[in-house]
């Protein structure tokens, strides 16, 4: 089995203009990610990958195409959660033939589901399959805001083994690693990274790595040897990155950039808007100024 720590790029889909998955530009991402980012790992199906706006049929050839590509080169972490219960079995199988090295699901959005609701979504997703589970958690997307006992309750199950943190509440997050020493903790906002990793984190999993991901190398290695001063500087740098980013648009700015470093990546799925060509002017001033 292997070892599921470290960095991970939130894999970025290339599509057309008309929103067709792209085959040979997620390719391309996907190689830079492995031979300029030096990612550990890819997490396939995620938020990044535009994934809850895709069908069953498109998310299993994204998944397809990146172990194609990928090989046994760096981790694969498969997104299989929706709130379609069924089709997240269905992908969870799915991936586990393929080979992926864990699976991951969303907490259930869009209706209020009890507790008890989303402790049965997880178990019935991996006791369909021989594999590891990775929670995810992201309540400013889901509203879903779990407790430590309610992760606690998650975690009881050993085949649920981590959650991809993805929010800024500092407090939980120590008190997660706290209490769940064996268990894998993943810091999810990219710019929070340093003081995500000074309190344990075992891996990243993000978009901006994709771009960024030799950045985000160093800040995680850096804290993690106490170079506190070092990491905070390129932290820094990496948040005014960030900062401009999220400022032009989150998924296609990065694409974008890629496009500037050589990369097919496309555009944005609908209802993500077009470029407009104000976005694209500005998305070469980013890469110019940062790479
Ligand atoms: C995924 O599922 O694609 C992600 O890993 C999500 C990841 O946590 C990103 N969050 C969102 O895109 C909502 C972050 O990398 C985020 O994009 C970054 O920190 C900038 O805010």
């Amino acid at each position: 089995q292997r070892d599921l720590k470290g960095l991970f790029s939130a894999l970025l889909v290339s599509f057309d203009e008309q929103g067709n998955i792209n085959e040979k530009g997620l390719r391309q991402i996907i190689r830079y990610n492995i031979d300029v980012n030096h990612m550990d790992g890819l997490y396939v199906g995620g938020s990044t990958g535009e994934n809850f706006m895709l069908s069953t049929d498109e998310k299993k050839r994204i998944f397809e195409i990146a172990k194609d590509e990928a090989k046994d080169s760096l981790t694969l972490i498969a997104q299989v959660g929706s709130v379609n219960l069924k089709e997240s079995v269905e992908l969870a199988k799915f991936v586990t033939d393929l080979g992926y090295d864990a699976i991951s699901a969303v907490t259930p959005f869009y209706y209020k589901f009890t507790f008890d609701e989303i402790k049965n979504y997880y178990n019935t997703i991996i006791g369909a399959v021989d594999n590891r589970m990775i929670i995810y958690s992201i309540p400013f997307l889901t509203g879903v805001d779990m407790s430590l006992s309610q992760f606690g309750e998650l975690f009881s199950n050993p085949k649920i083994v981590g959650v991809k943190f993805t929010q800024a509440d500092f407090y939980l997050l120590e008190r997660i690693r706290k209490t769940f020493p064996d268990k894998l903790i993943y810091a999810g906002f990219d710019e929070m990274l340093l003081p995500a990793t000074v309190l344990g984190v075992d891996g990243a999993i993000g978009s901006t790595y994709n771009i960024n991901g030799r950045r985000g190398r160093q800040i995680f290695e850096l804290a993690k040897a106490q170079k506190i001063t070092e990491a905070l500087e390129v932290q820094h740098v990496t948040n005014d990155l960030i900062t401009d980013i999220l400022d032009n648009g989150l998924y296609g700015t990065i694409k974008l950039l890629l496009q500037e470093a050589g990369v097919d990546a496309g555009y944005c799925r609908e209802p993500m808007k077009k470029y407009t060509p104000e976005m694209v002017a500005r998305a070469k001033e980013i890469y110019k100024k940062y790479f």
